[in-house]
């Protein structure tokens, strides 16, 4: 028998794909885009096209594990009870032994964007206060630039970038890491707009592009300040909209007024006739789009370069009309949906819970006591995703229970003691909200789970269920349920009527878009303090931040680390994921260090050869790539490795703070891009 089913892709991507599976006797056969979306129009990127392969893989674990001894690899088949009973017990007895589930911590971050897969956190509040970490390893210094400027993260439909006359990517890459949105872009050049890429390194959206801008990384500020100061100098911004809309821009003229091109030069390696080029084509040419990247923000001065960015569109009147305005990630879908799963627990009474830093996971173990953290549960997480995965290593191995709950084993499993097995998004119901565009649909389970896998929500509610048993009434969390009722719950009456439906299965039938304006800002108010888009932000100044989007100086590499090494995220993985299917690495690269053929001279290196690449955290051995794409003083190796062995990338990657990130996400995310490291050409690997 044939069927087709709707599901959406939950990876944590701007696309948000709606797709079709085609399920033959039980077996999903085949995946496509659904011509019913809007925005994705029938197509998927390549990861989408493998989900037959990811869903079948071999590797893919279908029954619970028990790994013993921790780090051997010998991992042995046990059933779910016998699983849930050594967690439950064990939680039980830290319970007894610290008169508090404090010693329990939930670990998770961004595996699955469904709407469903915040059971892990409901199941936890049900118990009272646990350990949780906070914070996002993503997106936040963004978030927080947008969130001083116009008060809300909210953009206009990425669709309405067709309009767009000019679009500015900035420390993006869509053509890998959001190709959905370059149909839009490919539309608006069609149209004639032109379309400039701002990245260090030469990229595949660069090469499509109709200007490339290679400043040094983490200096956009300073380029930022020079387009604008050109723009003032020569009267290219739109007095009348500065007067009625923005807040703070005399003193941002003043600041202006102070700096030199030449200063500007020094700092991003961009001459004035380039900062002339792009300030007049951005200035002249209205509606003007920017799109800034979450590359751009992954350093010690990203928030602050973003704030410097933004502004420009506030010289100029681009925001607020269509084919204008400033595009990142949006918050707007955290008001849309009910969030009724997250909430379950929390939404009838307030759990207060010890929260500590996604991003320095490893430093706040060591240092937690009264009581010490004793035992992880790792979901929808890839630990070695973080940076600076010496400490994580040592203090993972101090804890006594590691629990981690996936579909394939990876570099965490190594420090896992049982590992449950998780459904995909097509042996599940689940909903799936958009940060990036308009539409919503729904995921209906397509075929059975495979082997012994059970949904983060399943999962939860028998945990549940095997505390409740030992411990009776030791979890609010409920012990049953049907998940299609979970997704119903996540619907109101105003998404309804925003989606022009009255039942949450019509979406069966197709995704719907939402009735949301097409051009955010519309109306030019602000939900600043002043009600105006603010370039002077007194919140920022309050928080010890600078008032204006003035320059802050960048890291700086040591002498003895004297190559930047980027590593942003790779064309066929998301993340960590994906990179274990054969499909989609077959014909593509291995990790390699990218470096310029001058560099590659100097040490004498041929490509293929191996180098030794460290720093103070660590080393790691790759084979070089030269390529004219990087600078001489910059190092590229795309991020997202599956399981590297004893060794990854992000051993070496610097895990300190960006400048923002605390508002939106409780903690500031990672200055991923700040890492220094130095090279030794190896003869023989
Ligand atoms: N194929 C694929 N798609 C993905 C993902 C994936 O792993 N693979 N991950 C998803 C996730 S979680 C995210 S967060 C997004 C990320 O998607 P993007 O926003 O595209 O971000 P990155 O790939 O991190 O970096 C984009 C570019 O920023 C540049 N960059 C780094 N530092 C600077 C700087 O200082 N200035 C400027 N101007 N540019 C800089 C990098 O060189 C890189 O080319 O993609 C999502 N989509
Ligand atoms: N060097 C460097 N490091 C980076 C970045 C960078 O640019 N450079 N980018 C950072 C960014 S932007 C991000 S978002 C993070 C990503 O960090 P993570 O969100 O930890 O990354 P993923 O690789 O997506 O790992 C999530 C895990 O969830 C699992 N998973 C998938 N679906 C499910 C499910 O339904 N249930 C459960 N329980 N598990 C599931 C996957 O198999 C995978 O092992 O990485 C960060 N790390
Ligand atoms: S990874 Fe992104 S582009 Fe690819 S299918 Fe999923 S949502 Fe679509
Ligand atoms: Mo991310």
């Amino acid at each position: 028998m044939k069927k087709i089913f709707r599901n959406l892709c939950p990876r944590n991507c701007f696309s948000t794909c709606s797709l079709l599976s085609y399920v033959e006797n039980g077996k999903l056969v085949r995946v496509s885009g659904d011509p019913a979306h809007g925005f994705t129009r029938g197509k998927l990127c390549a990861k989408g096209y493998a989900y037959v392969e990811r869903v079948y893989s071999p590797q893919r674990v279908l029954y619970p594990l028990r790994q013993f001894p921790r780090g051997s690899g010998n991992w042995r088949r046990i059933s779910w009870d016998e699983a849930l009973q050594i967690i439950a017990s064990k939680m039980l007895e830290l319970k007894g032994r610290y008169n508090s589930f404090l010693p329990v911590c939930l670990c998770k971050h961004y595996g699955n964007m469904g709407l469903l897969h915040y059971a892990p956190e409901a199941l936890f509040d049900g118990l009272g206060s646990v350990t949780v970490t906070e914070g996002s390893s993503c997106w936040s210094a963004g978030l927080d630039a947008y969130l001083y400027c116009l008060g809300a993260v909210k953009k206009s439909d990425p669709e309405d970038m067709v309009n767009s006359k000019v679009i500015l990517l900035w420390g993006v890459n869509p053509a890998w890491t959001a190709v959905q949105q370059m149909y839009f872009i490919d539309q608006a050049r069609t149209r004639g707009a032109q379309v400039v890429v701002i990245d260090p390194i030469f990229t595949s959206t660069a090469a499509q592009a109709d200007f490339y801008l290679q400043p040094k990384a983490s200096s956009d500020g300073a380029l930022a300040l020079g387009i604008a100061k050109y723009i003032v100098e020569n009267n290219l911004y739109d007095q009348e909209f500065l007067a009625q809309y923005v807040y703070g821009y005399e003193a941002f003229f003043d600041y202006l007024a102070g700096l030199s091109y030449n200063w500007i030069e020094n700092k991003t390696s961009l001459p004035k006739d380039v900062i002339a080029e792009v300030a007049e084509l951005y200035a002249k040419n209205s509606p003007a789009a920017i799109w800034t990247g979450l590359g751009l923000q992954r350093h010690t001065n990203g928030g602050q370069n973003i704030r410097a960015i933004i502004t420009l569109a506030a010289l100029t009147g681009n925001i607020g009309k269509s084919g204008a305005g400033i595009y990142y990630p949006s918050l707007q879908y955290l008001q849309l949906f009910s969030f009724s799963t997250r909430n379950y627990i929390s939404s009838k009474k307030p759990v207060l819970h010890r929260k500590i830093n996604l991003n320095v996971l490893g430093k706040e173990l060591k240092n937690l006591d009264n009581p010490p953290v004793k035992m992880l549960w790792l979901t929808q997480r890839n630990l070695f995703q973080d940076a600076e995965t010496g400490s994580l290593q040592r203090a993972l191995k101090e804890l006594e229970l590691i629990v981690q709950v996936d579909q394939f084993l990876n570099r965490s499993s190594r420090y896992a003691d049982i590992f449950l097995p998780t459904t995909t998004q097509f042996e599940e119901w689940d909903i799936v909200p958009s940060y990036w565009h308009h539409w919503v649909g729904i995921n209906e389970p397509a075929i059975s789970p495979l082997g012994e896998c059970k949904s983060d929500l399943q999962i939860a509610w028998e945990l549940s269920r095997k505390l409740n048993e030992l411990s009776p009434g030791i979890c609010s969390f409920p012990t049953d349920g049907n998940e299609e009722e979970w997704v119903a719950r996540e619907f109101n009456q105003e998404l309804y009527n925003s989606l022009g439906i009255e039942d949450y299965r019509e979406l069966l039938n197709g995704p719907r878009k939402l009735k949301w304006p097409q051009v955010a800002f519309a109306d030019l108010k602000f939900n600043t303090p002043s009600g105006k888009f603010e370039i002077a932000s007194e919140k920022a100044a309050l928080e010890g931040l600078p008032l204006l989007p003035v320059y802050t100086e960048p890291a700086a590499a040591p002498q003895a680390y004297p190559f930047r090494l980027i590593t942003p995220h790779c064309q066929v993985g998301n993340n960590s994921q994906f990179l274990n299917l054969p499909w989609l690495t077959w014909g593509n690269e291995k990790p390699c260090l990218r470096i310029n053929p001058i560099t590659a001279k100097r040490f004498g290196l041929s490509n293929g050869d191996y180098v030794r690449v460290y720093n103070q955290q660590g080393e790691i051995l790759l084979p070089v790539k030269i390529t004219a794409t990087v600078s001489e003083d910059t190092f590229v190796c795309y991020q997202g490795w599956h399981d590297s062995g004893e060794h990854d990338l992000n051993d070496l990657v610097n895990g300190s703070p960006t400048d923002m990130g605390t508002k939106a996400t409780g903690r500031p995310a990672v200055a991923f891009h700040d890492t220094f490291v130095n090279l030794c050409p190896v003869k023989e690997v």
